[in-house]
């Protein structure tokens, strides 16, 4: 059995030293995607069936697209608790450090400061907890988790293997952008053989396009433009774009992830204003001679070498057909 999947399973299955169960926060970090939902909704999944006093919590709420994951609905976002519950653990998931999961305030509020385990696969991770079971060669941090479970020996069940399945499903978009792995889709075929509800996952999170949601896409492909000198291809939505159509961030997310399809460059872009007056940067690549964190990091940003973003402050303008970032 690996040390460190040990000592964290004896960690939280052990009672405190008053004899109760642990009071453990199980924390997927802000605006969750499928990946952190997934990677603490099945954990959440075994530290019951150990009896563990565990609770879902998360800075902001999860996009409707998630709602079909087990457990999502147990899922806390009110700050008081951590006072009220005065957790002795929290697990984090899917977060480079506390601040961007977002709950740094929460950790800091406890009269006691709580053991802090860490599952990632973010190679931009700080090591941040005292047990850090981060590998950042795997697809999604589901699969760090599936890798956990199958160290200490924890049999999946199948509501488990479909929170763990759509992790690895969103964050390789359905196993075809370059996180996808022999190890990926090894993970996956075990999880499907475990149970888990491929169509389900598939029929939420991707097959779920509305209209008012693709008439953004057509904004968003309509102002595509190609920066040769710099390999790039970009496009810009604004909060007006957004606000005239019933759509949320979330649906806009995917256009990245689409441009990165584009043949004729190697870096796709998307620049989208948000509520608080910054805009978000989105960064792909499909190809291993680049390394699209490090042009999030001159921007303050971070992420993968395929996948990365950033955020300034300020706001789109256009300026002789050209989009940029003024300050306001
Ligand atoms: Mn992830």
């Amino acid at each position: 059995m690996q040390p460190l999947a040990h000592h964290i399973h004896t960690h939280v299955t052990e009672k405190t030293a008053a004899g109760a169960p642990r009071r453990v926060a199980v924390v997927p970090h802000k605006n969750p995607d499928g990946d952190t939902l997934g990677a603490a909704t099945a954990f959440l999944e075994y530290l019951r069936s150990y009896g563990v006093d565990a609770t879902l919590w998360c800075k902001t709420t999860y996009s409707s697209a998630l709602a079909f994951l087990p457990h999502a609905d147990e899922l806390r976002s009110d700050p008081q608790l951590w006072r009220e519950k005065q957790f002795d653990t929290v697990c984090i998931f899917d977060a480079g450090d506390p601040v961007f999961a977002g709950v740094q305030d929460c950790i800091d509020s406890l009269d006691k400061k709580p053991f802090i385990i860490n599952f990632d696969h973010h190679f931009t991770n700080t090591n941040f907890g005292n047990y850090n079971f981060v590998q950042v060669t795997a697809a999604s941090t589901t699969e760090v988790l599936h890798n956990y479970f199958q160290h200490i020996g924890h049999r999946i069940n199948s509501t488990t293997a479909t929170s763990l399945l759509t992790g690895l499903m969103t964050d390789t978009g359905n196993f075809s952008n370059p996180a996808t792995s022999a190890s990926a889709l090894a993970t996956g075929g075990a999880l499907m053989k475990a149970g888990g509800n491929y169509g389900a996952i598939l029929n939420y999170t991707y097959r779920n396009k509305t209209l008012d949601g693709l008439k953004l896409w057509g904004i968003a492909l309509s102002r595509l433009q190609i920066k040769p000198e710099l390999d790039l291809a970009y496009t810009v939505l604004t909060r007006a774009d957004i606000e005239s159509l019933k759509v949320t961030d979330g649906d806009v997310e995917g256009v990245a992830n689409f441009l990165n399809s584009i043949g004729e460059t190697k870096i796709a872009l998307v620049l989208k204003e948000t509520q608080d007056g910054f805009v978000k940067g989105s960064l792909r690549t499909t190809h291993d001679d680049v390394d699209v964190s490090a042009i999030a990091a001159m921007f303050g940003g971070g992420g993968h070498k395929k996948a990365s973003g950033f955020s300034v402050r300020g706001k789109l303008a256009e300026v002789g057909g050209e989009w940029t970032i003024v300050s306001e």
